[in-house]
């Protein structure tokens, strides 16, 4: 017979040999382009796992099903010079009386919480223990990892790649103030801070406009729109160098002081302090990641818009593909193993669409996603509504049931029933763009009862993709 001291010495040493098993600590990062739908991912996220498992919401995260789900609880976060999420800030928003949506973000943020749970092994199970998991969640802009190319290109060579860019024309129109006042600058003659920071801010004006005019998230430096806490910083004074033609000397050779060897040498700062600092601050230390894709208002936008978004998926990808390039790896010593795709807001179509958006958001990664197997990423697509703002129901369409969609106009008040269109399984063609195309509108938040869970789409598969392995 087995004594009783034995037995709590064999508890207690089961208990140990499982706590060194266990991975306790996850930083989970956040991204996508501006407005993909970060904030309210991650405040729907916190939200689900605060409320704890009452509601039993969460079906397709396999610790929640099997009732394994204990709570989770915020607390302080471990980097106290990082800006905290707000999701106080944000939950209020979703949750209040007139709901809506949380104030757009900029730059890096994190909470963290802790999750408790009962482990699955057979060993645990006997002994009816608890653990605990530490979630970090980083919010951070996608923008930010579309600077990665340049810490490979020299001065010289980004002002040519930006010059190229200015072959679209659209892009030309919107440039011309700043190519007028630019054209004035002396590159050889000694630089003049004030004239800088005009020709720069005028640059900057153009690369926000491209962003809001165009739709346009392809931006070059990231920083220029997104500055983060570097706003009005000597930094981000400096712009390309693309009126070379014509001139008799090459700048490259001009004296120390002078105006173009004043952009170079603020250029290499960027890449070194700014794009660097980044990846060796922050995203070496990430363990998963969800990058969330709007796919559907470039679709409402136009060809250029969504053209646009598919380079800049190709380039945030880069960050993930370890092999082929060799750069982050031999500049960083990055670990992600986890990877989800995750195309938002797909409350916005109809539920039989759904499987169009998957197959649109597989094709948009397909690159990027076989580079990222290869660098022995684990990688998942899926499609997602954070917070669900419509209720999809059908209507009478000439006699026979059609699907359709309710909910509330942003900034309307008004409930409408609609059809938004079918979204193309595959990356859409000339005749898309020039048939009737998509047309969504925006809706704002449902209303959700105190105590009720925040209503979803998927959240649950999201969260058994990105940490399901962390709570065996
Ligand atoms: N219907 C619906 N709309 C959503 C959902 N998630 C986000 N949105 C919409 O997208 C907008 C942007 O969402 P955010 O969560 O603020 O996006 P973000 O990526 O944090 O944006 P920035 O902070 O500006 O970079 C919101 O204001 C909503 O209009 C969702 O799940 N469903
Ligand atoms: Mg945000």
């Amino acid at each position: 017979m087995v004594s009783k001291a034995s037995l709590m010495n064999l508890k207690r040493g089961a208990k140990d040999l499982v706590n060194r098993s266990l991975d306790r600590h996850v930083k989970l990062a956040v991204t996508g382009l501006s407005r993909a739908g970060k904030t309210a991912f991650i405040t729907a996220l916190v939200d689900h796992l605060l409320q704890g498992p009452v509601h039993h919401q969460l079906p397709l995260w396999q610790v929640a099903r099997e009732g394994r789900f204990l709570g989770a609880q915020k607390v302080p976060q471990a980097h106290f010079h990082i800006p905290s999420f707000k999701y106080e800030q944000s939950i209020k928003a979703l949750r209040g009386d007139a709901p809506h949506w949380p104030e757009p973000t900029e730059g890096v943020s994190e909470i963290r919480l802790k999750i408790k749970y009962r482990p699955d092994s057979l060993l645990w199970r006997n002994i009816n223990q608890t653990a605990e998991l530490t979630l970090d969640i980083v919010d951070y802009p996608g923008e930010w990892l579309l600077d990665l190319p340049l810490l490979q290109m020299t001065f010289e060579q980004w002002s040519e790649h930006m010059m190229q860019t200015l072959e679209e024309p659209a892009r030309a129109e919107l440039a011309k103030d700043w190519l007028n006042i630019g054209g004035q600058l002396d590159p050889l003659a000694e630089a003049d801070e004030q004239q800088i920071a005009r020709i720069s801010q005028a640059y900057t004006d153009f690369l926000l406009r491209s962003k809001s005019e165009l739709g346009l998230h392809h931006i070059q430096p990231g920083r220029f729109v997104l500055p983060g806490e570097l706003q009005g910083a000597p930094l981000l004074s400096f712009f390309p160098f693309v009126w070379r033609q014509g001139l008799e000397v090459n700048p490259e050779q001009g004296p120390k002081n002078c105006a173009y060897k004043m952009l170079k040498s603020r250029y290499e700062h960027y890449q070194e302090h700014v794009v660097k600092q980044f990846y060796d601050q922050h995203f070496v230390h990430f363990d998963r990641q969800i990058v969330l894709l709007d796919c559907l208002t470039p679709l409402n936008v136009g060809r250029q818009s969504f053209q646009d978004m598919q380079i800049a998926i190709e380039q945030i990808l880069q960050s993930f593909n370890y092999g082929q390039t060799g750069l982050l790896r031999r500049l960083f010593a990055p670990k992600i193993d986890k990877l989800v795709f995750a195309a938002s807001k797909a409350d916005h179509v109809t539920p039989d669409q759904h499987e169009n958006l998957l197959s649109l958001l597989s094709q948009l990664v397909v690159n990027g996603q076989r580079e990222v197997a290869f660098s022995g990423i684990e990688s998942h697509s899926i499609a997602i509504a954070s917070v669900k703002a419509t209720q999809a129901g059908s209507v009478d369409y000439q006699g026979a049931p059609h699907p359709a969609l309710t909910g509330n106009v942003l900034g309307q008040d008004e409930l409408i029933t609609l059809y938004p269109g079918e979204v193309p399984a595959d990356l859409p063609q000339q005749s898309f763009w020039q048939g009737q195309g998509f047309d969504f509108v925006n809706f704002a938040p449902q209303k959700i009862e105190p105590n009720k869970p925040m209503p979803h789409i998927r959240m649950d598969l999201a969260i058994e993709h990105l940490l399901g392995d962390k709570f065996l």
